[in-house]
């Protein structure tokens, strides 16, 4: 704004019209004559003061419906706390309001926020906040140090609109962010944006550990790791699952959907991808421009984007970094759910599944002839080394290395009881899929085995693996009981 006011003012002496005199006593009153401007018509003097309601992910707080700017007062606490990870993993986090992402903060723009960090009492560290939708000396971290049990204050007038990346900024910042300290800040633009049915908030991270992915116990950061961008977990939402099962996303089919996606990092960009969907409109990084048609979107380590869509179709539709191996075995995963009536138009389902026979006599005599023959176990131990191979190429993506599964989405073949009590009904699911709500150790999964093209030579073998391995029962399959178990299956 004082840079606008010197540009008038040299404009204005440009044209000869005030004399230096003149000019200086003006220059003020410009000034003023400019606030009131930038904060609109139907401003009042004195801004209405107002308390920021502030949500956890993947809640966001209502749209603005006032049409002129306010004094936006947000309350941010910091807490260290020792949360769930991953199922038997826990971890020390550092937060924005005691979870993993931040609290979602709402403005308008053109608001001026009064803002006040809180660092609780317990806490072994000091914090301070870099929020990227402030303008000033880093972002307010220059003004927000903040010792355990202390609170610091300080305004900012939001210029510009936009989904903006908050995380904090005390060294090791590298550290500070990789335990969890990041959110979201969302600038409305003046007008608003358009009115959605659906809101929810997404946020990646990735995290390091002392352990492996899994290793059960409270871990430990591991620096190492963090320093060689090697991360144990990359998730949404500060776990594993935490947009999965019970926790999922909902919209019923027909419904426009708006995702607010923000990245974390420290170190890892995410290329977001919703299965099954398209994004009508992507406002990529986070700015005012809206891109649409979109299938994959890049989002920044510190930055965001909106994504929008109609749902169209009912079903579940799975939230990933199409960095793929994050996705299906360091936690990237999420799951938003659709209900409402079939659109046969719009995706049919399987209408056909039957063998495929080429016509025209050359191509007849190709297939079996020059098939390279299937490896077949004459005994146990063969049976158990090819299951072993058959495994990781077939199962391992969702039901994990060890057979853990993954909770709300992949039910464990590790001490199944599904599996231990009838086999003969496990043979079923691998060979023909599964569908519907069942339970598994006393948990619901309502999701979808795909069909696998297996023999049953090799779904005895992948079955006598699963069924030697990670405390099930023992035994073996072999290809005759496959042959029988598979036609007598019901589900
Ligand atoms: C694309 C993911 C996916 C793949 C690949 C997959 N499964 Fe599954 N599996 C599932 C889901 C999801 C369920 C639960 C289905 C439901 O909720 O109705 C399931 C259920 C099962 C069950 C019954 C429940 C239990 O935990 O005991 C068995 C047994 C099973 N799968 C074995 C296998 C084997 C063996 C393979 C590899 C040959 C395999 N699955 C490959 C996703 C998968
Ligand atoms: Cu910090």
């Amino acid at each position: 704004m004082k840079r606008s006011t010197i540009q008038k003012s040299v404009v204005l002496a440009a044209l000869g019209l005030y004399s230096i005199g003149i000019l200086s006593s003006c220059s003020t009153q410009t000034s003023q004559a400019e606030t009131t401007a930038n904060t609109e018509e139907a401003t009042p003097k004195e801004l209405p003061v107002i308390q920021a309601e502030l949500t956890d992910a993947p809640l966001v707080p209502a749209p603005i419906a006032r049409k002129h700017a306010a004094k936006v007062v947000v309350n941010l606490e910091v807490k260290e706390v020792v949360k769930r990870l991953a199922d038997g993993v826990d971890y020390t986090f550092w937060t924005f309001g005691g979870s993993v992402p931040g609290k979602f903060i709402r403005i308008r723009q053109h608001d001026e926020v009064e803002f006040h960090l809180m660092n609780h009492p317990d806490s072994k560290n000091p914090h301070n906040i870099d929020l990227h939708a402030v303008t000033g000396p880093g972002g307010g971290a220059a003004s927000t140090f903040t010792a355990p049990g202390h609170e610091t204050v300080f305004n900012f007038k939001a210029l510009n609109p936009g989904l903006y990346v908050y995380h904090c900024a005390t060294a090791p910042v590298g550290m500070h962010i990789a335990n969890g300290m990041y959110g979201l800040i969302l600038v409305e633009p003046e007008e608003g944006l358009p009115a959605v049915d659906k809101e929810y908030y997404v946020m990646q991270g990735d995290f390091y550990t002392k352990g492996d992915f899994g290793d059960p116990g409270l871990q430990p950061f591991d620096m190492q790791k963090a320093l060689n961008e090697n991360p144990s977990y990359v998730v949404f939402n500060g776990s594993v699952g935490a947009l999965t099962g019970d926790k999922a996303l909902t919209a019923k089919v027909g419904e426009k959907v708006r995702l607010f996606v923000g990245n974390g990092g420290p170190n890892m960009i995410s290329s977001f991808h919703v299965i099954g969907e398209i994004f009508d409109k992507v406002y990529t990084e986070g700015g005012s421009k809206a891109n649409e048609n979109i299938q994959t979107t890049l989002v920044p380590a510190g930055g965001a984007a909106i994504t929008e869509f109609k749902t169209d179709v009912p079903g579940n539709y799975v939230l990933v970094d199409h960095s793929i191996f994050r996705a299906f075995n360091k936690g990237a995963l999420g799951m938003l759910k659709v209900e409402g009536g079939d659109e046969k138009n719009i995706y049919s389902g399987q209408i056909l599944d039957k063998i495929y026979q080429p016509e025209g006599s050359t191509l007849q005599e190709m297939p079996t002839a020059s098939a390279p023959k299937a490896a077949v176990a004459t005994n146990k131990e063969m049976r158990l080394e090819l299951g072993k191979t058959l495994y990781a190429q077939n199962c391992q993506a969702c039901h994990q290395a060890e057979g853990q599964g993954i909770k709300g989405a992949f039910p464990p073949l590790a001490k199944s009881d599904f599996l231990n009590t009838d086999v003969n009904r496990a043979i079923g699911v691998v060979a023909h899929g599964l569908e519907g709500q069942i339970k598994v150790n006393g948990e619901l999964y309502n999701s979808t085995m795909p069909k696998l093209k297996l023999s049953d030579e090799e779904i005895a073998n992948v079955l006598t693996f699963v069924m030697n391995n990670w405390g099930n029962k023992g035994g073996e399959v072999t290809p005759a009981q496959v042959d029988k178990a598979k036609k007598s299956f019901k589900h």
